[in-house]
C-alpha cells in the first residue's frame, strides 16, 4: 500500500508555480491576483481560506480577502462580485461556499465573470468540461488528476465508482475520468443516497472516489484489495483523546482500509492540498488566457 502524499505532491506542484510567477514577472507580466469572498464563521471554511490566501503569498501572487458579515444581503455580494468582475487588476475570484442559506450561491456564482472562474463552478466552466474544451476545471477534481498524475497511475480503462454527486466534486469526477483524455478513458458509476446494492457496485471497483461528506462511510468489506482509493471527504468527529477534543476524518474508514488498497489518500493532507493546488493552477491559467477566453 502507498499512500498518496498530497502535501508532497501540492509542495512539489507549488515549487513549479512559483518559478512559473517568477518568470512572468521577469518578462514584464503582472502576477496573478486572486479575489477570495468568505461570508459569515464557518470555522472550516475559514481555515480553507487561509490555506488559499497563505499559499497565494508563498507563490509570489497578490490576493484580495474579502470577509463579511451573514447578515450582509444577496444583492450586496452580488455588488462585491460585480466589482471584482469590473476590477482589471484581478485575475480570479473565489466565492467561498457554503453561503448562508438567505443567499443563492448559483445565482452568486452565475454572476462571476466566467473569464475569472478560477473555481470551475459557472456554468460556462462546467459546460466546457461536459464538451471537453479548455477551461478552468473545479479545484477538487483538478487537484485529483493531478495527484494521480505525479503518481503515474493510469486510469485508462479501469472501473471507477464515484460516490457522491455533487456539483463541485462528484458529478464532474466521472465526466473527467471517462473523457477521451489522459487521465480519462475509464468506466465510470455514480453511486448517491438512493443507489442500490452501493456495496457490491463499491466492490468492483478499481478506483474509489468517495465524496458523499460521511465520516468513515467506505467501509472494509466495501473495497477490493488492491483498489485505489480517493477519499474527499473532510469530516470533524469528537474525538476526547485529542487536545481540541476533535479531529478529521475522510469519507474512508482509513484505518481499515488501507492495508487493503494499492494507493489511499489520507484525510487530512490528501485531497485538500491538491484543490489548492487546482485553483493556484486556474489562476496562472485566468491571467495566460485572458484573450482566449471566449475562443
Ligand atoms: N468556492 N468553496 C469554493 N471553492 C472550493 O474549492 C471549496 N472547497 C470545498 C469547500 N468549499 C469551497 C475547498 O476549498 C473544500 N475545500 C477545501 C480546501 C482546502 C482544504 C480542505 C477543503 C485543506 O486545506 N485541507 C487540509 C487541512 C484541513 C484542516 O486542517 O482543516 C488537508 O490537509 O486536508
Amino acid at each position: 500500500m502507498q499512500i498518496l502524499d498530497g502535501n508532497a505532491t501540492s509542495a512539489y506542484i507549488k515549487e513549479q508555480l512559483k518559478k512559473e510567477v517568477e518568470e512572468m514577472k521577469a518578462s514584464g507580466h503582472k502576477v496573478p491576483h486572486l479575489a477570495v469572498i468568505i461570508v459569515g464563521n464557518n470555522p472550516a471554511s475559514e481555515a480553507y481560506v487561509a490555506n488559499k490566501v497563505r499559499t497565494c503569498k508563498e507563490l509570489g501572487f497578490e490576493s484580495t480577502h474579502l470577509h463579511f458579515e451573514t447578515s450582509i444581503t444577496e444583492e450586496f455580494l452580488l455588488e462585491q462580485v460585480n466589482k471584482l468582475n469590473d476590477d482589471d487588476s484581478v485575475d480570479g475570484i473565489l466565492v467561498q461556499l457554503p453561503l448562508p442559506a438567505h443567499i443563492s450561491g448559483d445565482v452568486v456564482i452565475n454572476n462571476i465573470n466566467p473569464a475569472k472562474d478560477v473555481d470551475g463552478f459557472h456554468p460556462i466552466s462546467q459546460g466546457k468540461m461536459l464538451l471537453g474544451q479548455p477551461g478552468f476545471l473545479p479545484a477538487t477534481p483538478y487537484g485529483i488528476l493531478l495527484i494521480l498524475e505525479h503518481y503515474n497511475i493510469d486510469v485508462a480503462g479501469m472501473d471507477c465508482v464515484v460516490i457522491g454527486r455533487s456539483n463541485i466534486v462528484g458529478t464532474p469526477m466521472t465526466i473527467l475520468l471517462s473523457r477521451n483524455a489522459k487521465p480519462g478513458n475509464a468506466t465510470v458509476t455514480i453511486c448517491h443516497s438512493r443507489t442500490k446494492n452501493l456495496k457490491e457496485i463499491v466492490k468492483r471497483a478499481d478506483l474509489i472516489v468517495a465524496a458523499i461528506g460521511r465520516p468513515k462511510f467506505v467501509t472494509a468489506d466495501m473495497v477490493k484489495p488492491g483498489a485505489i482509493v480517493i477519499d474527499v471527504g473532510i469530516n470533524r468527529i469528537d474525538d476526547p483523546t485529542t487536545k481540541s477534543g476533535s479531529r478529521l476524518v475522510g469519507d474512508v474508514d482509513f484505518e481499515n482500509v488501507a492495508p487493503l488498497c494499492s494507493y489511499i489518500t489520507p484525510v487530512p493532507k490528501g485531497v485538500g492540498p491538491m484543490t489548492i493546488c487546482g485553483l493556484m493552477k486556474n489562476t496562472i491559467d485566468a491571467v495566460k488566457q485572458k484573450k482566449l477566453v471566449n475562443s
